[in-house]
Parts: structure tokens; C-alpha cells; sequence
């Protein structure tokens, strides 16, 4: 089902001269408002009254998590406080959180915008949806929330943790729906197992995932272990929350929600918009955003766009997955990987569990990688010979397919802490 059809299959002119409006508009409306948008508009001789072209976008200094954090809490609010609704925060892994700020007309469009999603991925009006993330000051549970009530569907607001109870509302109320994190998704598809559920007991269809990488062959565990059928959805805090873009029933990229936000790809290193089907860091420029909106925002995530509409009907650009973070690059001997292609090579083995870590140390300037993963079966420990030889097939398998030598650790089953949110998978004792 297509949510907002004239929106979701407009022309490639008309979404233009629609962006091109919006944008003229936001960044006039940032410079008025906020400070910190004038200030730097001024330094750079940038004038918002200027745009002609949404090209003219290359000319408009970016936006950095650096200015969220220097005009903490409210600096880059653009209305009185009195006029927001809703305030959200990001946990910073660093002192304080980002906090973002919205009106109720942002409310209003941000159900829209994951009601489109959630339609886009095959969920009607019909469907009974858990959402297992937590409910608080992280955008994803209360982003799914409203966008589902707003389609329709019967929402269960469960929040993340407590995994039985989790298990026993999705059998006991029929559940089709789930909302997680993947890892969480994996993670409680495990617990079940281990109380003797089988797939069959439940009446799970979909799953909206996102919120943190997901391999394809992460994405097919998840989806053998509850026979569900999965979506990737993207968004931060700083734009919105989930949203920004997502997966429709194909599945060929994350359909962006290009009349609110406008993306670019950019090289991380020199700030140069990068041409169309090239990876880089996505920027993306809010079009309709009045409590908290942002310029350019340096995402810091890697991907690249497809402007091809999509055989759903569906004409918006689309999004590939989050290759990784431009800060989680990482350089083992001169070539440059990524976590999630990491991950990719690890879950093609049958022997390797579900849960892995990576530690990156940096000896004598080179980084070094040690690869840190859980057995499915924890017999194998038992066998030096078995585990020698394994050891010996993962490390092999990275060095075939990545180009990369790590240092393979295997480890017991279940011995890497689960948590209910994101995953923390990458431990970086560089710095
Ligand atoms: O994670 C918003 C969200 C909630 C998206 C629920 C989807 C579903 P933050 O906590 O601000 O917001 O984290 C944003 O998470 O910059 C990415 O690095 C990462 N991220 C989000 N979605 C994906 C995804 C929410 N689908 C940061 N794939 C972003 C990979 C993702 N990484």
C-alpha cells in the first residue's frame, strides 16, 4: 500500500521545484531564528535569499554535532520553548546528550513520515505491533509508536527489556509486528528457542528494524528464527528519529522522505558533493522541520543514493544501507573496512553465533584487529584440534573476502553481554 500517493510517486521535476520551495524556505527561516545558523551564514557571505537552484545547496556551510553540543540544550532551537511539544535526547557516548526539540507540527509530519514507512514495508491497519524498543528519551519507540497509531494498526507500547514477557505477549496476543533493534530481534528469537517455542507459535509477519547495522546474513537469522519478513529503517535523533528513510516490500535501498529531508553525499575528508551512485557521508538538509531543523547536518554515516524509481512505484531516491560510520572506518594494514562488512563474513559460518565483538588496538601506528566471536555450540571448546581449525576457517574467510588479517578469538556461547538497545560491538581502545 502507497500511504501518500502523490507525495510517494511524484515526478522527479516536481519533487524538485517542491524541495527547492521548502529549502528556500528553511534556510531563510534558520537564519531568522537561530543564531548559530546567522552567525555562520554571515562568516561564509552566504545568503539564503540567494538560492536559485537546489544545487546552490553546495554553497551553504554544514552543520556538525560540534554546533549541537556548543549551543546545548536549546541553541539551536528555532521557536520559544512555549511552542514544543516533545523533547527527545540522544545518549552521547561523550558528556552530554544531544537534545532536539518538536512542535506539534513536526509531531504531526514525523507520524506521517513513519506511517509511510511502516505502510511501505507491508504493515496495514490490520496488524497487532510490538515495539520492543525503549520508551524514554531515544526517538525509535515513541517514532514507531505514533506512526503506527497513525496507520492504523493496534500498538503494544512493551518497551525493551524483559525478554519472556516479551515472548509470551507476542504468542499470547497474537503479535504480527515486531519493532527492534536487530540485535534484540536475534536475541529474544534465541530465548524463545531456548524455552522450547518454535516458529509456529507465533504469529509474527513483519519486522521493522533499525536504529543500528544489519548484514543481510544478520537480516536472514532474524528472519528464520521467527519466519518473519524484515525492513532496514534509518533516521537520528538530530533529523527526526526513524523516518528518515526506510525499506519498501522490495527491498532494493531505503526510500527517503524526500519532500521533508534532503540528502547529499559528500567526500568526509574535503566536504565535495560527491556525483550520484558514489559513497560518501550523507548529508541531509531538513525542508519542513520548525522546533529543531538542520542545515547540511554531517550525519557521519557512509552510503550512496539511487535516484532510479523503485519497481514498487514509488519514485523517491533511495538510500543503501549504512556501510558503517565514518568515524568506525576502520584501516587494518592499508585497507579499509567496514564493521558490517566484517559482520557479513562472519555470519556465513555456520559454526559462529550471533553475538561478535571487535576490538581495534593501534601498535607501532598500524591498527590491528582482533575479532572477537561466540561459538554456536560451546563443545567445540572442548576439541583444540576443532577449534584450531575454525579459528583457522574465520580468519582465512576475512583474509579471502576483506583483504584483511585479524587476530580471531573464539569464545563460549552467550559470553558477549545482550542488551535490549543497540549493540555495542566495537570497542576501540585506540584513543
Ligand atoms: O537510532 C533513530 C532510529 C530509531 C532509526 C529506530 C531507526 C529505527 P539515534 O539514536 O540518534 O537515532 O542514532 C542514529 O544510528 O547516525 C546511524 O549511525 C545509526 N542508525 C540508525 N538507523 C540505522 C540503520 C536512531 N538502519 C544513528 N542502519 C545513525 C545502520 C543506523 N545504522
Amino acid at each position: 500500500m502507497i500511504f501518500e500517493k502523490e507525495l510517494e510517486t511524484m515526478r522527479r521535476p516536481d519533487m524538485e521545484a517542491l524541495q527547492l520551495e521548502r529549502l528556500r524556505w528553511s534556510a531563510q527561516y534558520c537564519y531568522d531564528n537561530v543564531a548559530m545558523y546567522r552567525k555562520k551564514f554571515d562568516e561564509a557571505g552566504f545568503d539564503p535569499g540567494r538560492i536559485r537552484t537546489l544545487s546552490d545547496i553546495r554553497y551553504m556551510p554544514f552543520t556538525t554535532k560540534t554546533d549541537i553540543r556548543d549551543t546545548y540544550p536549546y541553541g539551536m532551537f528555532a521557536v520559544p520553548l512555549k511552542k514544543i511539544r516533545r523533547i527527545h535526547a540522544s545518549s552521547g557516548t561523550t558528556g552530554k546528550p544531544t537534545v532536539v526539540g518538536y512542535t506539534q507540527e513536526d509531531l504531526n509530519m514525523w507520524s506521517h513520515v513513519v506511517a509511510r514507512l511502516c505502510a511501505a514495508a507491508g504493515v496495514t491497519d490490520e496488524d497487532i505491533a510490538q515495539i520492543c524498543f525503549g520508551y524514554g528519551l531515544f526517538t525509535g519507540a515513541l517514532g514507531l509508536h505514533n506512526g503506527l497509531e497513525t496507520l492504523g494498526a493496534t500498538v503494544i507500547p512493551a518497551s525493551s527489556g524483559n525478554t519472556e514477557k516479551q515472548i509470551m505477549l507476542f504468542k499470547d496476543l497474537g503479535v504480527t509486528t515486531v519493532i527492534a533493534t536487530p540485535s534484540y530481534a536475534l536475541y529474544m528469537g534465541e530465548v524463545a528457542k531456548e524455552l522450547g517455542y518454535k516458529k509456529e507459535d507465533f504469529r509474527l509477519r513483519i519486522g521493522l528494524f533499525g536504529s543500528e547495522g544489519c548484514s543481510n546474513e544478520f537480516r536472514s537469522k532474524i528472519e528464520d528464527v521467527w519466519g518473519l519478513f524484515a525492513t532496514d529503517n534509518y533516521g537520528m535523533s538530530e533529523l527526526i528519529g526513524p523516518g528518515v528513510s526506510g525499506e519498501c516490500h522490495l527491498r532494493q535501498g531505503m526510500h527517503i522522505a524526500e519532500d521533508h529531508f534532503y540528502p547529499e553525499i559528500i567526500r568526509s575528508e574535503t566536504g565535495e558533493t560527491l556525483p550520484e551512485g558514489e559513497a560518501g557521508e550523507l548529508v541531509i538538509t531538513t525542508l519542513t522541520k520548525q522546533g529543531f531543523p538542520v542545515l547540511r547536518y554531517r550525519t557521519r554515516d557512509i552510503t550512496r543514493l539511487n535516484y532510479e524509481p523503485c519497481e514498487c512505484g514509488r519514485t523517491s531516491v533511495r538510500m543503501d544501507k549504512i556501510m558503517g560510520r565514518a568515524d568506525d572506518m576502520l584501516k587494518i594494514r592499508g585497507v579499509n573496512v567496514f564493521p558490517g562488512q566484517i559482520e557479513s563474513v562472519l555470519m556465513e559460518i555456520p559454526e559462529v553465533g550471533n553475538s561478535y565483538q571487535l576490538v581495534v588496538t593501534r601498535e607501532e601506528f598500524a591498527d590491528r584487529l582482533e575479532v572477537r566471536v561466540e561459538l554456536v555450540d560451546a563443545s567445540l571448546l572442548e576439541s583444540y584440534a576443532e577449534l584450531e581449525r575454525l579459528q583457522e576457517k574465520v580468519k582465512h574467510s576475512l583474509r579471502v573476502v576483506l583483504g584483511i588479517d585479524a587476530k580471531v578469538s573464539l569464545i563460549e556461547p552467550k559470553s558477549i553481554e545482550r542488551g535490549a538497545g543497540k549493540a555495542k560491538r566495537i570497542i576501540d581502545l585506540r584513543k
